[in-house]
């Protein structure tokens, strides 16, 4: 049976034949997109001619150690694919991500790509959104009065400001990171949108309808891909 890190290369090593010769493709963040980049970094090597739009600061840094050109979006005429981790897939393709407080870009990027596909272990499909705390990224000014507006809205029944090593974990735009403890998140779509009423709120790790496949990798080495649109 494989370990958690060598189902995740799986994923990212297998998502590598979906990136073709000539092509711009949108990268996203985390630990199985580390793998994406780590292969994509071979073939390069090998003669694979790519430009990719990063997610985030660690994804533009980790692709530039591999020698991958990186672009901004703004500087790109259409994306056609996008790769990216996520951290719950239900089984339509809605999706929770942020667990690596990347979400705003992430979603800038998805929202304008083609397609979207992502690359997980097995234990990220679940049946129903919310068991992971879902990300919400709000700007610093008032959180403590956003935070409460979340509770307030009674979907979550804890808001916590998320800190890393002892501080307020910061996003690449300079906002926090609310993780919502929802339990079980019926309705995405109304969550969604109740929470982008809210002023100050940023962004929410809600994907909805936006991916088109995931490519999810088991302990025993099997790859499924699964269709959502
Ligand atoms: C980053 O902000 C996230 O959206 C990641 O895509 C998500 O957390 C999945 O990351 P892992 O591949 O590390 O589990």
């Amino acid at each position: 049976m494989l370990s958690q890190e060598e189902i995740k290369k799986q994923a990212g090593v297998y998502a590598a034949d979906f990136v073709k010769q000539g092509t711009t493709i949108g990268l996203g963040t985390g630990s199985t997109v580390y793998w994406l980049i780590d292969e994509l970094g071979q073939r390069v090597k090998e003669g694979l001619e790519i430009v990719i739009v990063p997610t985030s600061a660690q994804t533009a840094q980790l692709a530039k150690q591999a020698n991958i050109t990186v672009s901004s979006l703004d500087r790109i005429e259409r994306l056609f694919l996008t790769i990216d981790g996520a951290d719950e897939i239900d089984p339509k393709g809605q999706l929770i991500k942020g667990g690596g407080g990347a979400l705003l870009q992430e979603k800038i990027v998805a929202s304008v790509s083609d397609e979207l596909i992502i690359i997980a272990d097995n234990s990220k499909l679940v049946h129903q959104l919310g068991k992971f705390p879902l990300p919400v990224e709000v700007i610093t000014f008032g959180y403590k009065q956003v935070r409460q507006k979340i509770v307030d809205t009674g979907f979550c029944k804890e808001v916590k400001l998320r800190e890393k090593n002892g501080e307020y974990f910061i996003t690449d735009h300079r906002h926090y990171i609310l993780d919502c403890y929802c339990e079980k998140i019926a309705d995405a779509f109304l969550l969604n949108d109740i929470l982008h009423l809210i002023p100050g709120v940023v962004e929410t790790g809600l994907f909805i309808d936006m991916a088109t496949k995931a490519i999810i990798a088991y302990e025993d080495g099997k790859i499924e891909e699964i269709a959502f649109r």
